[in-house]
């Protein structure tokens, strides 16, 4: 008995031991970026830990380097809500725009000294949160809308570059840290060849590879993508309390064993802040992951806390984005694609052209006034310019052609052959087909199945367009009456794959009324018109019955967009969709109407308030539904009048519109908020 116990003891010190050790060099190799052994020898020792597990599962811990995958996919991300919301940050394109952002800083704090800033790459990735308790991860989570994001946590425990337990003494109860995940611009490369081997998706960018193996249901898939992470701000007040500027805390993150962009630097003034972005721009290509930007951010806390911030954004830091990048290549020829509305967009391809990683062979030329006003012409030399996620568009020409030819609007729908409307007046020209053009027909089924609208993961757009094709979808309710066979039969698809995406269509029934109207594709409804449409109606008959002028009672909502949904929803084949979408068993969580006392009312704010600018009480005032006007009439609710209010004052005690100090228009901000 006792030599058993002897012998358990040996076992869990060895166990104990290795895990011990890979940590260590793990934290070498990611946070010390000081490799302590080579590759196979940490294999051998991760294989004994492996073998030591599965000898004695038992002593499987949490935080065991082993533990990183082993969770079973997932059938969707459950909601996570922010504590502290997770903010944005401003941006600057100019060296004017960086110098006003200092000369606020320094006018805000009341200093001429040269302000003590922190420069930091700025990763061009996915943001995301981490929290641990008692030093153990228990939850990630995305940015989302910055309130709430979806818990990713299975996901972030494969990054190695994680820990799944803080290191050292000195570790807060509860701590939540902030980075940025990306993907390396070489394991970019290898993906997407790996990708175009299997006749996969190809990603964007890196950082379009990074937000979707974050968003994979399943986390052996996201393990097989190498991602890492940059750590670079807190998200929780943790006790005891931490460093007081942004380079303590940084260096606290990495006695934790967070690992931290090792080209951050601690500089003094702007035009030190200046230098540093040139030499990242110098730098840019060399280094091993894209980076957009720099983020300089003043360095003590206690500044921070003073600057505060500004509808979520830090007055505190910026980003200061690099220009985008443009190359030089000729258009073979132009081609006409049809979007979800008919409208037609000459697309020119390009003789393709390698930039930072990625291949570029078409950009857009946005419509026809577009090619006169550039003079473009097939064959000509251009400059194209790539930013960010937007796609590709053609800035100049360069050298004309030698022969040009003239680029001619078609008269008819490239796709489906009706008629191509030019509405006078209209920059955009309109394929007259509707839902009877196939192109529509996919890009409306696109739309619907995509991420922010009914969410049908893996329903991609090459399915889509086989779908429609083989006619076996003719709307987007088709979707929901097809079988596994069909969906096997496609090509390059096996039959996990159709089950996979008969479970997402499945999941996607269970949708909210906003997600619902967005999907539906209503000329000009985007998400944010969508959540108005659903919150002021409150369900989906009382907006589908409303007549213009109560559309229009919605602050976004003009006489236009009145017009498109009114017209949407008149158009016989609508509601007939509709109605088999429901059928199809879509349904949504009855929509709490959020009217807020403030609905209807109009504010006038006049004067200096004390507690915050007039900017921001604006935004307070409108986010409670409120109309905030720049002049006092007899239809104005309320004046809110600050410290040295002058003829909006006098106005409103003219008129006799009831008058608010500062006091009481906080009290109204309390009670309806
Ligand atoms: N490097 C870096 N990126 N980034 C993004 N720092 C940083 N800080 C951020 C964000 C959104 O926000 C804090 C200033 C709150």
């Amino acid at each position: 008995m006792l030599d058993q116990h002897k012998k358990k003891e040996t076992i869990i010190k060895k166990i104990e031991n290795l895990r011990r050790e890979i940590e260590e060099h793990n934290y070498a190799y990611h946070v010390l970026d000081a490799p302590s052994i080579s590759d196979a020898e940490y294999d051998k020792k991760f294989q004994a830990l492996k073998e030591l597990e599965k000898q004695h599962p038992e002593l499987i811990t949490p935080d065991s380097p082993t533990q990183r995958v082993g969770a079973k996919p997932l059938k969707e991300f459950t909601q996570v809500n922010h504590e502290i919301p997770m903010g944005s940050l401003d941006n600057a394109f100019s060296e004017e725009e960086m110098l006003a952002f200092d000369r606020r800083v320094r006018q805000l704090l009341d200093t001429t000294d040269e302000m003590e800033y922190v420069c930091e790459p700025k990763m061009d990735g996915v943001a995301v949160s981490i929290r641990y308790e008692n030093g153990l991860l228990v939850r990630a989570a995305t940015r989302g809308d910055g309130e709430t994001g979806e818990d990713i946590t299975q996901n972030i425990r494969t990054i190695k570059m994680v820990p799944l337990r803080l290191r050292g003494s000195s570790i807060p109860n509860i701590v939540e840290v902030r980075g940025e995940v990306y993907l390396p611009k070489k394991g970019f490369a290898e993906l997407n060849a790996r990708s175009e081997a299997r006749c996969e998706k190809i990603f964007i960018n890196p950082r379009n590879a990074a937000a979707g193996s974050l968003r994979q249901l399943d986390s052996a898939i996201t393990q097989s993508r190498p991602l890492a992470i940059y750590f670079y701000g807190i998200g929780s007040k943790p006790s005891p309390e931490i460093p007081t500027t942004q380079t303590e805390l940084l260096s606290t993150f990495k006695s934790w064993g967070l690992p931290v962009c090792p080209l951050t630097k601690k500089v003094k003034g702007l035009a030190a802040c200046l230098a540093y972005y040139q030499s990242m721009n110098e730098k840019r290509q060399q280094l091993p992951y894209e980076i957009d930007g720099i983020v300089c951010k003043v360095n003590s806390q206690d500044y921070q806390t003073q600057l505060g911030a500004v509808s979520k954004r830090p007055r505190w830091a910026i980003a200061y984005k690099f220009p985008a990048e443009e190359v030089e290549t000729t258009i073979e020829s132009i081609e006409f694609q049809v979007g979800r509305t008919g409208a037609l967009t000459p697309v020119a391809r390009l003789q393709p052209v390698f930039v930072h990683g990625v291949t570029i062979s078409n950009a857009t030329l946005h419509n026809m006034d577009e090619i006169h006003r550039k003079k473009i012409h097939i064959g000509d030399r251009v400059m194209v310019r790539r930013a960010g996620d937007v796609i590709p568009e053609v800035v100049s020409v360069v050298k004309s052609a030698a022969k040009t030819q003239k680029i001619l609007l078609p008269t008819h729908c490239p796709i489906c052959h009706s008629k191509v409307e030019h509405i006078e007046g209209e920059a955009v020209a309109r394929c007259s087909g509707g839902l009877f053009c196939p192109a529509q027909r996919k890009e409306a089924i696109k739309h619907f199945a995509s991420r922010r609208a009914m969410n049908i993961e893996g329903l991609g757009d090459k399915i889509i367009d086989q779908l429609v094709d083989t006619k076996l979808v003719d709307n987007v309710a088709d979707l929901y009456s097809l079988s596994l066979e069909q969906l096997a039969d496609l090509d390059r698809m096996g039959e996990k794959s159709a089950h996979n995406i008969l479970d997402a269509l499945q999941t996607s029934k269970k949708t909210t009324l906003a997600r619902f109207l967005f999907a539906l594709g209503i000329r000009e409804v985007g998400e944010a018109t969508a959540k108005q449409l659903a919150n002021h109606f409150g369900d989906l008959a009382h907006v589908m019955a409303a007549t213009e002028d109560a559309l229009q009672a919605i602050p976004d909502i003009g006489p236009v967009v009145a017009k498109h949904i009114m017209a949407f929803f008149a158009e016989k084949h609508n509601p007939k969709v509709i109605e088999k979408l429901i059928a199809a068993g879509i349904h949504w969580p009855k929509v709490e109407k959020k009217l807020s006392a403030l609905q209807g009312k109009t504010f006038v704010l006049t004067g200096t308030l004390k507690t915050m600018g007039r900017e921001e009480a604006k935004e307070k005032l409108e986010r409670l539904g409120a109309k905030v006007a720049g002049s006092v009439s007899s239809k104005t609710s309320y004046v809110v009048a600050g410290e040295e209010a002058g003829s909006k004052l006098l106005k409103a005690q003219t008129l006799n519109v009831s008058i608010l100090n500062e006091e009481e228009f906080l009290d109204i901000l309390r009670k309806n908020g």
